[in-house]
């Protein structure tokens, strides 16, 4: 029934005119049939937004095809970039570019006749409008989540035209909006791919424990396409020699029940995936490697399977690491998007000693939860719902919303996602606390078996002289109380921390979602001079002296894991467009607090 609601909700969202070709993707999109799109894609770069002189570009209007005139504007001769992949970084005229951008491509249909057939986008960034062979057939919102279109109907035999329009101005009513401490690298950063399936097919589901002792596997299966009752799907996990036949209803449903006791949970320490094959029919088996494990609080604990465990985090952007030689010339790579790069930050992760990641301040892409479930890392997923919001604006709610039901949707069966944020760092007052609240409730009502949170902000408030404390009725709404705190950074010298004590609530689990301080790599000097390795290090130090004290405290999770880019930053010879806070540069090496991190991380994890 949720689903159902979920579904129903994200037909709303999308454009009408286009509800019938723009449906919900398909779960799991890499064990479908399929042929990728990925590849060079002609593109003309659109300053004015304007599609050209007459406006006309995105109708696709191929003047190969039509035999036009060639007039102001030539897909098939233009320049080329490479999907997926940020624009800025692949030229260095587009490094500050942020406007529009047309990409085209042709292909040729796979024989698939009595298929269904799909084109699937896992993110643009920000606003996708895409045209096939001439005609629009659909929109996105939201540059971190994926998008899909059923082409049975408009894909034609032979040369099709496929052009997307992406822009990514940042828009005051947007998600994020106007101000991010991150690069707004444009572009189609992530796959594009044509899925095939049968007319009927198995478009999602879920397989989850509710109880850690019982094990006893829940889930659902939805059928998608021409749905009729009856239809019956097989749900096996092989290794445990479980199977169940199920009927589906006439909304193409049907319910999962398996008796899981012979289970070996999923845990940090010993991250057991299964496969799990579910087969409508005589089609192929769609295959999915999943963990089982729980998640909940008692009190200030958050235990994993019953036990206490300590988050020992770290923050990470979805930005690569620059693995080029030293003194290679050209710009360093931008948003990362293939596996081999996504596992380069997670084991550097590991390294640190980490058990969680926190994917700020967006959904990363699918592999990298995918990787996290493999390597036993805990994952904190978020929507990029960052700083000042048009909270009084209800299409900003609903854009809010769509973000995260396709998180949720995408990631629902990953035993390394147990947190959903909400938000990060957001001023407090009422249309704001009304915005997230109903927000985190309607994350709770999507999924209600993970915990629900977001980044509050430090405002120094002192309840008495160096009592500090994090007012903010948002938390009554959420499962942890996390807050970011800059003390020695931003607010006050390092020595601060010293004194400080905390006064917080002591029956919810507390989580210091940020904290930190920056240094560029091999800058030495005083303990008392910003932006050393030495201020930095002597940061940590005192932070974990003040952090130790908090009573009930869940949770620690660094800013950042490696430098990141960031237009708010740019000190020549210091920062050069970086965010410095990185445990490791950006080409990863390790700074010198990096040993202060791992050593705390070492004492405090539990598992
Ligand atoms: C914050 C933000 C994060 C910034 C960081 C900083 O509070 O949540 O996105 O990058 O501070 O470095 O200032």
């Amino acid at each position: 029934m949720k689903k159902f609601l979920t579904l129903a909700l994200l037909t709303v969202m999308v454009a009408n005119s286009f509800a019938q070709q723009q449906v919900a993707p398909l779960m799991n999109v890499d064990a479908r049939e399929q042929v990728s799109l990925d590849g060079e894609w002609n593109t003309i770069c659109d300053p004015y937004g304007h599609g050209g002189w007459r406006g006309n570009w995105g109708f696709g209007r191929d003047l190969k095809f039509t035999g036009e005139r060639l007039q102001d504007y030539d897909f098939a001769t233009s320049p080329t970039l490479r999907v997926p992949g940020d624009w800025n970084t692949q030229q260095e005229r587009y490094y500050l570019y942020e406007g529009t951008m047309w990409y085209r491509r042709t292909f040729t249909s796979p024989a698939v006749g009595g298929k269904r057939l799909f084109l699937h986008f896992d993110a643009a960034n920000y606003e996708a409008l895409v045209w096939l062979n001439g005609k629009q057939i659909g929109e996105h919102v939201g540059g971190f989540t994926p998008f899909a279109f059923d082409i049975t109907e408009a894909v034609k035999t032979g040369e099709n035209s496929l052009v997307v329009r992406v822009n990514n101005n940042r828009q005051p009513d947007g998600i994020p909006t106007m101000n991010t401490d991150w690069w707004n690298y444009g572009g189609i950063t992530r796959h594009v791919r044509l899925i095939w399936t049968a007319e009927t097919f198995i478009h999602d589901y879920a397989l989850r424990i509710e109880d850690e002792r019982a094990k006893q596997i829940v889930g659902y299966v939805q059928l998608g396409g021409k749905v009729v009752a009856g239809q019956t799907v097989t749900v096996s996990i092989p290794e445990l020699k479980l199977q169940q036949q199920l009927t589906t209803d006439g909304k193409g449903r049907a319910e999962i029940r398996l008796n899981g006791k012979k289970l070996q949970l999923w845990s940090p320490a010993s991250p057991k995936l299964y496969s799990v094959l579910l087969t409508l029919a005589a089609q192929p088996a769609l295959k999915d490697e999943i963990g089982f494990r729980t998640v909940r609080t008692e009190g200030a604990k958050i235990l994993v399977n019953g036990k206490e465990t300590f988050m020992a985090g770290v923050n990470m952007h979805e930005e690569q690491i620059d693995l080029r030689p030293a003194g290679t010339q050209g710009l360093a790579p931008g948003r990362a998007y293939t596996r081999e790069q996504d596992s380069v930050l997670l084991a550097m992760a590991k390294e640190l000693g980490c058990n969680l990641v926190r994917l700020a301040h967006y959904p990363h892409n699918e592999d990298m939860v995918k990787l996290a479930d493999r390597m036993g890392l805990l994952v904190w997923s978020e929507i990029p719902l960052y700083w000042g919001i048009d909270w009084k604006n209800e299409k900003t709610y609903n854009l809010a919303v769509s973000q995260l039901t396709e998180m949720i949707d995408r990631d629902r069966n990953r035993a390394s996602v147990i947190f959903w944020s909400i938000a990060n760092e957001t001023a407090v007052n009422n249309e704001r606390t009304a915005f997230l609240t109903r927000l985190a409730n309607e994350a709770r009502r999507q999924d209600p078996t993970r915990l629900i949170c977001a980044a509050l902000q430090n405002m120094n408030k002192q309840l008495s002289h160096n009592v500090y404390t994090v007012e903010d009725p948002l938390h009554e709404a959420l499962d942890v109380f996390s807050f970011n705190e800059y003390i020695g950074w931003y607010d006050g010298p390092k020595e601060l921390c010293d004194s400080i004590t905390w006064s917080l609530p002591e029956n919810k689990p507390v989580i210091i979602s940020e904290f930190g301080g920056g240094a560029k790599i091999g800058r030495r000097g005083s303990v008392n001079h910003f932006f050393t390795e030495d201020y930095m290090t002597e940061l940590y130090r005192h932070q974990f002296v003040m952090l130790s004290k908090i009573k009930g405290l869940a949770g620690t999770i660094p800013w950042v894991l490696a430098d990141f880019r960031s237009p708010h930053r740019l000190i020549p010879g210091v920062q050069d467009d970086y965010n410095r806070k990185g445990l490791y540069s950006e080409r990863g090496e390790k700074k010198r607090a990096w040993s202060v991190v791992k050593e705390w991380n070492d004492q405090h994890r539990l598992y």
